[in-house]
Parts: structure tokens; C-alpha cells; sequence
């Protein structure tokens, strides 16, 4: 095995301290195979064409020699049928848009099943845990509230109004024509930005099968054209299926309000039966949470030899049940492979979505057993438990008592990395709302007078995944420092809250280490963290929701464009990391992404991602992978705007007022 250099590879000394032993026990983690695997330099540009059997055709942008300032152009770049350049990444993009967004709204659609069958009351177990935002919400899709005339009104039964409401959202999903519904929620100038370019969704599957088949070979070949449906099919993710899956999550487990929580391979406890869920859907997590609290079972682990059951969360399924009910966390998605390296994890349980395949050759390593739950997820040489919500404790109880009888199997020397860091999590867009905008005036207004006034400089949601080809962690942590030092506040959902959390910042103390003046006096005032931990990766839905809020609340423009905020994932990887940036870009947002970019090997389709498609929506993409520079841009973006809205000039008075408070604390001191 080659040498790694661990600085490099990770700020988390928790992770290089398991890196250290896997090098030791001979296992090979991810990080060892990006040492010895590089990418492949033609398919990182987005220029390889692998849609039919007569390539794969390899179109790679030119190359500079040395000396010159632009490579020169030889000739039309294109594949066996004439594909150009640019019709062959832009399809290569779509399809990552495609992916990205089927993944989401193939986990709303589970989520809408289940809700249904909760409101028809054959899912035991599961409950309408939050009417209030039930009743929200089915006002939004029409439902009725009451049943009867005039004074004979009475409310209907929450689970009648559920009824309806989960079948207006099935339908949604093989709709065919019209507009989905939440793109009326969004401002009513983005309204119709979407409806002048045609890209308002008709239905949720419709978008992503019209995708696909626009990039089979032969189709769709204009680039811009492509672009354009792959916006229609990420709004449909944005503004569609993650939406519905937040709303129903939340009405059927519970609105997030603040909570605390704790995050990091510290977690794990050595004398306990150790459970970890990892993936991304809260359906099977929810009754793992309740499964492992039996006292039964409990008593079970404990005739094993254990002292208990520690459930721990691993990515998006972490979030979700750390945001609900303060599960603790073992970490973000580099992790996966290092928790079972502690050799104390006794079951590692996942569902779908970002789930390595080489846990099941760490696993052989170890004792963990790993377990699938999803039949549209399953591993070889994983055992499978599917998931029935018909009776989702049973199947809770069952691989609970799997890991509790697994316990005795230890054989590796166990080695829990001490560092587990405390975090407050669980600021739902409602929350924000309740915290920053008051219960009288129920809106963001507060946060916007905190913008207006310069107190907050702007706001900047700071998302995505971890990525072996940049050091785990580094990019999140130093973008989100050099916002908060600039009076930005960060939202932040995914890996990146996670990583946030590791290194403290998800604590109200952070704000008066890591802010500006401005910053910190508003987090100290409401007594927030400076990073609010918005949820799982489907929960950037909350974060269209906060931005909405903002232009409804006033003062701030009439679209999300105009907000002073920008958007980044540092450190991204996923297909699904493409939609959602789709979907906040074309939402307006100025989004940057780092690492790589799919785009380079066209010019022409790049400079329209971050460029030409700002004068049709309003925001852009960006590539930057330095992470101060992308700081930097961020903060001249939202200083940009400030200068359109006019509020430049409040926010030099505060910063002249802060200045000149300073000088005269110092003169005060030194006459003492
Ligand atoms: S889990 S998609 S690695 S954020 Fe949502 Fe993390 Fe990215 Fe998966």
C-alpha cells in the first residue's frame, strides 16, 4: 500500500488517527485508491461520449503548449455522429441533472407511499406527528381544511385531510401537463422567469424520462436546448420532489426546532453494541431510533455483554434523525469505510444513496455486518432486511438484534477516536422564521432589518458532499470561517453541516470566535449558532424556502436574485450536487462549486453555465478551488447586490460605528 500523507488527506484528526490503523491492519480505504487511481482525464472534462456502441468517442478540449495564452482551436471537435463538443458534455451534464434528480424524487415518491398508507392508518408505528404543518401544507395543495357550510364548518380528521393531501402529491409525480405545485410558492417574479423560458415542471417523473431521452444518441443537439430541460427536470427536484419529501418528513416525524446533538467517530461507544445508519431516507432510522430505546432489547445487548445500544447516524440519514431526535452522529461520507475501521461497529444499516460498495471489503476486515434495507439498494455480499412500513418496528427489532448478536464477533483491536464534538441542530425553515423573524410579525423581517442595517453583510448556504480528491473537511471549514469573519451568515444541509459540526461551528459559543461584529452580535442576541444546520440533503428545499421568505418579508428586492446570497459546495461529488446546484442557479442564486467542474471540455457550454445564463435567470454557476478565493467571490457577490438594493452605505456606517467603538474602547483603556 502506498504512503499517505494524512494532513492531505483529511483535517479530521479522527479520521487520520483510523487511517493510521487501517495502514497498520493492511485495509484499503478509499483514500489509498485515489492515491493509485487518477481520474480519467477525458471523462472529468465531460468529453467522453459513451451513449452508443460506436465509441466510445473522446472529444477533450485542446491544450495549451507552453508559452501559449490560449490553446488554438484545430478543428470542430466532434464524435463518430458529428456530436459536437458541446452537445456531448451538455448531455453528459444533463444526465447528471437526470440522476441527481430521479434520486430525489425516487426517495419523495417512498415518502408519499408512506404517508399515505400512515393517513389510512395501515403503517403501524408511524404517526401525523405535526398537524400544524400538516394543515400548512394541505392549504398549499388545495386541500380542504373543514367539512361542511358556513357555521356548520367543522375541521376534518387530520387523517382525512392527510388522505387527500398524499394523493394530490402521488398524482403530481406521473402528472403530464400544467405547472407543479410548490413553484407557487416560490416569488412571483421567479414565477415567471420560469414560465417566459418555458421551464416550469408539468409533473415530476415527466421532466427526468424527457431528459433521458433528449440525450439518447441522436436527439436533442443544441446545448442550450439541453441546458434548458435540465432546468426544467432539477426545478422539478427543487421546487418538487425534495419539497414534498421535507414537508411530508416533517409532518409525519416532526418539524425540526433547535436540539442538541453531537458529531464525530467519538460517538461510538466501545462497550456498547454500536449501530450505525448510513444513506439517506428517515423512514427505517426513525424506528431504528424507537427500536433501540426496547428495554427489551436493551436487556438483550446487555446479556451479550454490552452496557447498551448506541444508535449513531452516518450522512443524510444522520441528519435527518440527529435533526429530529438528536441522534448522535459518526460522521460525514469519508467516514463510512473509517467507522468500521474502529472495529466497533456491530451493524452498519443503509438504505440508498451514497453508500460505498467497498464497506463490504473494509467489512471483511472487521466483524461489522453490513445491511442492506432497500431493494433498490442492495450489495452482493451485504446481508438484506428489507424495509416493510407494514412493520417497519419488526424490522427494526430484527436488525437491532442482528447487531446485538454480533457483538461477541469483535476481533480486531477496537479503537474509538476521542473526538466527538457538541452541536445545536434542527433550524427548519420554520424555526428560522420563529427565531430571527418574531412570532408577531411571522416572518423574516428581522433578518432582513439585520441585512438592511449591515449588521449581517449577507447570507450564503454552504452545501454538499466530501470529496477524496481534496483533503476531507478543508474547503468546508475555510469557506465557512472566512464568511462568518465577513458578517455572512451560513445555512448549510448535507456533509457540510456535518463538517461544520466537527469542528465546533454549529454552536452558539462559535459566533462570538469565528464572526464579524455584526454577526455575532445578532447570533448572540437570538442565541444561534453563526452555521444553521438546515438538514439532510433533500432539506435544501428549506433553503428556497428561507430565501422566498426573505424577498416576501420585504426590503431585500422582489426576487431571490436580488438577495445579497450566494451559494457553494466545496467539496461536492454526487449527481445529486449537479441538480441542486441546477435548481439554485436557476432559482437566482450565484452557486460555486469546487473540487471539479463536468463543463471543461466545452468552452462555449462553460462560459453559458457562468455566464450567458445569468441574463436569463438571474444567478450563475462558478468553478473555484481555492477556498479563500471562492470567499472572496461570494462576498463580492453579496456585496454586489447590496450595492443594487442601495444598502451598501448602511453597512459602512455600522462597520465606521464599530470602528470608531473600538478606537474608543482603546483610548478608555488606556486612560485607565
Ligand atoms: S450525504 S449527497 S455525500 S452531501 Fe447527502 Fe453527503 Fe453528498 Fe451524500
Amino acid at each position: 500500500m502506498a504512503e499517505l500523507e494524512l494532513d492531505k488527506l483529511s483535517i479530521d484528526p479522527a479520521a487520520q488517527e483510523l487511517l493510521k490503523k487501517a495502514q497498520a491492519e493492511g485495509v484499503e480505504t478509499i483514500f489509498d485508491r485515489a492515491k493509485t487511481m487518477k481520474p480519467c482525464p477525458i471523462g472529468v472534462e465531460g468529453a467522453c461520449c459513451r451513449i452508443c456502441a460506436q465509441g466510445p468517442c473522446r472529444v477533450p478540449a485542446p491544450k495549451k503548449k507552453p508559452g501559449e495564452e490560449k490553446p488554438e482551436e484545430v478543428k470542430l471537435r466532434m464524435g463518430l455522429c458529428g456530436a459536437t463538443a458541446e452537445t456531448i458534455v451538455a448531455r453528459n451534464f444533463a444526465r447528471m441533472v437526470a440522476s441527481g434528480t430521479a434520486s430525489h424524487n425516487d426517495h419523495s415518491r417512498g415518502v408519499a407511499k408512506l404517508f399515505k398508507e400512515v393517513a389510512q392508518g395501515e403503517a403501524p408505528g408511524y404517526e401525523i406527528k405535526d398537524v400544524t404543518k400538516l394543515r400548512r401544507v394541505a392549504k398549499d395543495w388545495d386541500v380542504a381544511l373543514t367539512a361542511g357550510e358556513g357555521e356548520e364548518a367543522k375541521p376534518r380528521p387530520k387523517e382525512a385531510v392527510a388522505l387527500d393531501l398524499a394523493d394530490k402529491i402521488l398524482a403530481e409525480f406521473g402528472q403530464q401537463s400544467g405547472e407543479i405545485n410548490y413553484t407557487r410558492r416560490a416569488p412571483k417574479k421567479r414565477q415567471e422567469i420560469w414560465r417566459k423560458h418555458g421551464v416550469v415542471p408539468r409533473g415530476l417523473d415527466i421532466e427526468v424520462v424527457e431528459l433521458m431521452h433528449r440525450t439518447h444518441m441522436g436527439v436533442d443537439q443544441d446545448y442550450k436546448n439541453l441546458i434548458k430541460q435540465s432546468t426544467r427536470c432539477a426545478l422539478a427536484d427543487g421546487w418538487g420532489g425534495s419539497m414534498i419529501s421535507t414537508d411530508l418528513q416533517d409532518i409525519m416525524f416532526g418539524c425540526p426546532v433547535p436540539i442538541a446533538g453531537e458529531i464525530n467517530l467519538g460517538v461510538l461507544k466501545e462497550d456498547h453494541v454500536n449501530i450505525v445508519m448510513h444513506g439517506h431516507e428517515p423512514l427505517l432510522p426513525e424506528m431504528l431510533y424507537v427500536a433501540s430505546q426496547d428495554p427489551e432489547l436493551i436487556s438483550y445487548a446487555q446479556s451479550k455483554g454490552a452496557k447498551g445500544i448506541q444508535l449513531a447516524g452516518m450522512c443524510c440519514s444522520a441528519n435527518e434523525v440527529l435533526m429530529r431526535h438528536g441522534v448522535p452522529v459518526a460522521g460525514n461520507y469519508l467516514h463510512q469505510e473509517l467507522a468500521v475501521i474502529t472495529g466497533a461497529v456491530d451493524a452498519l444499516v443503509v438504505d440508498v444513496q451514497c453508500e460505498m460498495q467497498a464497506l463490504e471489503n473494509v467489512a471483511k476486515c472487521y466483524h461489522t455486518k453490513i445491511i442492506t434495507t432497500d431493494d433498490r439498494a442492495k450489495m452482493p455480499l451485504a446481508e438484506h432486511i428489507p424495509f416493510d412500513e407494514h412493520h417497519a418496528l419488526d424490522v427494526a427489532k430484527k436488525i437491532i438484534r442482528e447487531g446485538i448478536d454480533n457483538y461477541p464477533n469483535r476481533r480486531a483491536p477496537v479503537l474509538i477516536p476521542k473526538e466527538s464534538s457538541p452541536t445545536v441542530v434542527g433550524f427548519s425553515y420554520e424555526t428560522i422564521q420563529y427565531l430571527l423573524g418574531g412570532s408577531i410579525r411571522g416572518s423574516y423581517y428581522t433578518l432582513n432589518d439585520n441585512v438592511i442595517g449591515g449588521r449581517i453583510r449577507g447570507i450564503a448556504g454552504v452545501v454538499g458532499c466530501n470529496n477524496c480528491r481534496t483533503t476531507q473537511d478543508s474547503s468546508h471549514m475555510i469557506l465557512i470561517k472566512e464568511l462568518l469573519k465577513n458578517d455572512v451568515i451560513v445555512l448549510s444541509t448535507g456533509c457540510a453541516a456535518m463538517a461544520a459540526g466537527k469542528y465546533g461551528l454549529l454552536t452558539p459559543e462559535a459566533a462570538s470566535k469565528y464572526c464579524g461584529e455584526g454577526l455575532a452580535e445578532v447570533c448572540e442576541t437570538v442565541g444561534i449558532p453563526p452555521v444553521l444546520h438546515m438538514g439532510a440533503c433533500v432539506d435544501n428545499s428549506r433553503i428556497l424556502m428561507a430565501a422566498t421568505a426573505c424577498v416576501k418579508a420585504g426590503g431585500l428586492g422582489t426576487d431571490i436574485s436580488d438577495l445579497p446570497a450566494a451559494g457553494a459546495a466545496p467539496e461536492w461529488m454526487s449527481e445529486k450536487a449537479i441538480a441542486i446546484g441546477q435548481y439554485f442557479v436557476t432559482s437566482g442564486v450565484y452557486t460555486l462549486f469546487g473540487v471539479t467542474w463536468p463543463t471543461t471540455g466545452s468552452e462555449i457550454l462553460t462560459d453559458y453555465l457562468f455566464k450567458g445564463i445569468e441574463e436569463e435567470y438571474g444567478g450563475k454557476w462558478d468553478f473555484v478551488q481555492d477556498p479563500y478565493d471562492m470567499a472572496k467571490r461570494m462576498i463580492a457577490h453579496i456585496d454586489l447586490k447590496r450595492k443594487a438594493l442601495g444598502i451598501d452605505k448602511a453597512r459602512e456606517r455600522v462597520l465606521m460605528d464599530m470602528e470608531m467603538r473600538r478606537q474608543l474602547e482603546a483610548a478608555a483603556g488606556e486612560e485607565h
